[in-house]
């Protein structure tokens, strides 16, 4: 039986990280493709150096070239440029266009029929920036930011409550930039919902307001740390459970930049709702229930990304 195959396009911070996980959690083989030359053929042959002492099989591949992608299960992209402090993400937008056009004509010619998850910022405009050129139907094509976005609310709020990471569920919804929704009534510890946390006298209505806007503000936080480039530990374990959902048909309802067609009352934009994720890429947009504010934040952050992909397609 031929093992799946995972292409990763960016051979930087965060493709080097995709491309061990894939590995420790044995998804597949990994090809890797980046332009800069010797850094994608340097990560594979050094995590494949790594795979006997962790004892695990994957074959590595890297080039230049793209034909190294070929018939790929999951192309994972992000290729492109991170921004560094001071920059949003949405001023990445001129350059990174070009780059997600050629890679979107590459996976067309070499991985037509793969799940494609994009990492590359501004997420949701790269996302549909991504479906236009490969022409793949948008149930494959989504974009990485909500299990991310999530991630951090879990992790915050479980320090907070001194509970284990494992217990919070957090839910976060909307584009992936300052106008993300984190959903306070959808997130919960071990089924109990935080609004009745905060009745109980776990935390004030106050830190769980700070805690939400550390999330919105999670990956601005490590930039500043940072200070040569973003996040991608916590990116690439995101992307990781979405491509191990799909290639395992394991059905995870995980949020996830998706193309939606009426649903929250949006047609033709990508922007991040909770999805199933299974052997046919996004096999269902789950629609929630939202309260009068919450529906306010949610078209607020519809709006930032309409503007975005208009901004994007006048720059084209
Ligand atoms: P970095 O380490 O710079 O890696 C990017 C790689 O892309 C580099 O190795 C480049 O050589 C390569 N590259 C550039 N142009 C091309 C091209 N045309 N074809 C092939 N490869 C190319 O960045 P990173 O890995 O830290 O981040 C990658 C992207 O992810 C950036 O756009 C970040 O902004 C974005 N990002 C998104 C999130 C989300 O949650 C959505 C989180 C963190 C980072």
């Amino acid at each position: 039986m031929a093992r799946n195959k995972i292409a990763l396009v960016g051979a930087g911070q965060i493709g080097g990280t995709l491309a061990l996980l894939a590995g420790m959690k044995e998804l597949g083989d990994i090809a890797i493709v980046d332009i800069a030359e010797g850094v994608p053929q340097g990560k594979a042959l050094d995590i494949a150096e790594a795979a006997p002492v962790e004892g695990f099989d994957a074959k590595y591949s890297g080039s230049n070239d793209y034909e190294v992608i070929k018939d790929a299960d999951v192309v994972i992209v992000t290729a492109g440029v991170p921004r560094k402090p001071g920059m949003s993400r949405d001023d990445l937008i001129g350059i990174n266009t070009g780059v997600i056009n050629t890679v979107g004509a590459n996976i067309k010619k070499y991985a037509p029929n793969a799940f494609v998850i994009v990492i590359t910022n501004p997420l949701d405009v790269m996302v549909e920036v991504m479906q236009r050129a490969s022409g793949l139907p948008a149930n494959k094509v989504v974009g990485m930011a909500g299990v991310l976005d999530s991630a951090r609310f879990r992790h915050f709020l479980a320090e907070e409550f001194k509970v284990s990471v494992e217990d919070v569920n957090a839910f976060v919804l909307g584009g992936h930039g300052d106008t993300m929704v984190p959903l306070v009534r959808y997130s919960s510890v071990a089924g109990i919902p935080l609004p009745d946390l905060v009745k109980m006298g776990w935390t004030t209505q106050e830190k769980l307001d700070a805690i939400v806007q550390r999330t919105r503000d999670g990956g601005a936080e490590i930039v500043n740390l940072l200070k040569t480039g973003s996040a991608f530990y916590a990116p690439a374990s995101s992307a990781i459970a979405m491509a191990e959902s799909y290639l395992k048909d394991k059905r995870r309802v995980l949020p996830c930049a998706a193309r939606l067609d009426g649903q929250y009352g949006v047609k033709g934009l990508y922007i991040g709702v909770p999805v199933v994720i299974g052997k046919n890429g996004v096999e269902k947009i789950v629609e929630i229930e939202l309260n009068a504010e919450e529906q306010s934040m949610f078209d607020h952050s519809v709006s930032a990304v309409k503007s975005l992909v208009a901004a994007m397609e006048k720059a084209a």
